[in-house]
């Protein structure tokens, strides 16, 4: 039975304008933002950029990560360019509330920036089949209004683009209670404040908790065969006069038969075969935020995303709780009565599916090292592929 087609109709002469300003800006005379406002914090970021991910045993696999251009010279013993160039993306922190302008230059073809979770305005939301995909630059404006733990990706030709690399962290930082009207961010890796129901809170700002020490467990597993694909590699054509033509249609693609081999966690890397756990020495950038040392009386905050299309299962072997999940403090007004913070005893295991956040505050009682078990389950058939194991150090 042939599909019926409803057929598209004709953009009145009235509304013209507003379908170019909200339909195609990039390409209407130049436009580079959409309804411009006097931004309050600024940063750039550059894609795609090559970059190689080395294994422990030196082999290569070629990634696509998202540049911060205007990020300084790392020190020594980091490669100069670890802050500017590395996989995941350098993250973004944002100060709660500001009126963000991203300047964004796509290059090597199109592609966006999707800010997940923090739900700006459609045309500034980075999702290309939606609004529309980037040549050169683009401005985008957003206002992230709450605190938590989000990331960034391009969402051109999503299902490999992302897989390749080009994603980030995109944290956005509350202010410290003692100075609410002061915007500010953290450095990565603490100390700072994160969004935490507080029964004593006089004002909204109130809602924090301060640590000392900040963790950040970005899984991730890689299907080798894909990264020797083309950019635009079994995208669909979008004929807007034939829409519904099987020749526009991937008939044959490997996009649908994910089958990963490496495995990451937070950019360290262990081929499928290799169990060797993840030490903070590892790696001088992540290693720290991977296996980080704490102190007892300390208050460690754990950022947990899956950045995987596979399912992933962490168990802690060391008591938490937890007090966010995808950018939203639980219990925090105004939809306190919907949530609040609960346990997580050591030893109990919790799943997140692709693009989950989960964050956790530990408060260590006990000096030893106790372990991190991330397993990694097949998205259908639940079967384990593969564990990484690294461990949280209290002193
Ligand atoms: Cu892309």
């Amino acid at each position: 039975m042939a599909i019926p087609i409803i057929p598209r109709g004709d953009v009145p002469p009235e509304e013209i304008p507003a379908f170019f300003n909200f339909t195609t800006p990039p390409t209407n005379g130049g436009i580079k933002q959409v309804d411009p406002l006097t931004p309050t914090f600024t940063f750039a970021r550059n894609l795609l950029v090559d970059f190689d991910l080395v294994l422990p045993d030196g082999g290569r696999v070629p990634m696509w990560i998202i540049e911060d251009s205007n990020a300084p010279d790392a020190p020594p013993p980091l490669p100069k360019d670890a802050l500017r160039r590395n996989f995941p993306s350098p993250a973004i922190r944002i100060p709660q509330n500001a009126l963000v302008r991203a300047d964004v230059l796509c290059q090597g073809n199109t592609h966006t920036i999707h800010w997940h979770g923090i739900e700006p305005t459609p045309m500034n939301d980075g999702v290309g089949h939606t609004s529309f995909e980037v040549a050169g630059h683009f401005f985008y404006q957003f206002q992230p209004r709450d605190a938590g733990t989000y990331f960034y990706h391009c969402h051109k030709n999503t299902v490999l683009h992302f897989e390749m690399g080009l994603y980030g962290l995109l944290l956005v930082d509350p202010p410290d209670p003692a100075n609410p009207s002061v915007p500010v961010t953290y450095p990565t890796g603490g100390p700072g404040f994160a969004a935490r129901v507080n029964p004593a809170a006089v004002a909204l700002t109130d809602h924090v908790i301060h640590y000392d020490v900040e963790a950040a467990w970005v899984p991730d597993s890689i299907d080798s065969r894909w990264h020797l694909l083309g950019h635009d590699a079994f995208m669909q054509i979008s004929d807007p006069n034939d829409p519904v033509n099987p020749a526009n249609f991937t008939q044959d693609g490997i996009l649908n038969d994910f089958r990963p081999d490496i495995f990451v966690l937070t950019g360290i890397p262990r081929r499928i075969n290799d169990p060797t756990p993840i030490t903070a020495a590892e790696n001088p950038v992540f290693g720290p935020l991977v296996a980080p040392t704490v102190g007892v009386g300390q208050t460690l905050l754990a950022r947990v995303i899956n950045a995987d299309y596979i399912i992933q299962q962490f168990t802690l072997g060391i008591d938490a709780e937890v007090i966010a999940m995808d950018g939203r403090g639980l219990g925090i007004p105004p939809f306190h009565q919907y949530s609040r913070p609960f346990p997580l005893p050591a030893g109990t295991p919790f799943r997140l599916t692709s693009a989950m956040r989960w964050d956790l505050i530990v408060k260590p009682t006990t000096p030893g090292v106790y372990p991190v078990k991330i397993e990694f389950l097949n998205q259908i058939t639940g079967r384990l592929l593969y564990t990484a194991r690294t461990t949280i150090t209290v002193v």
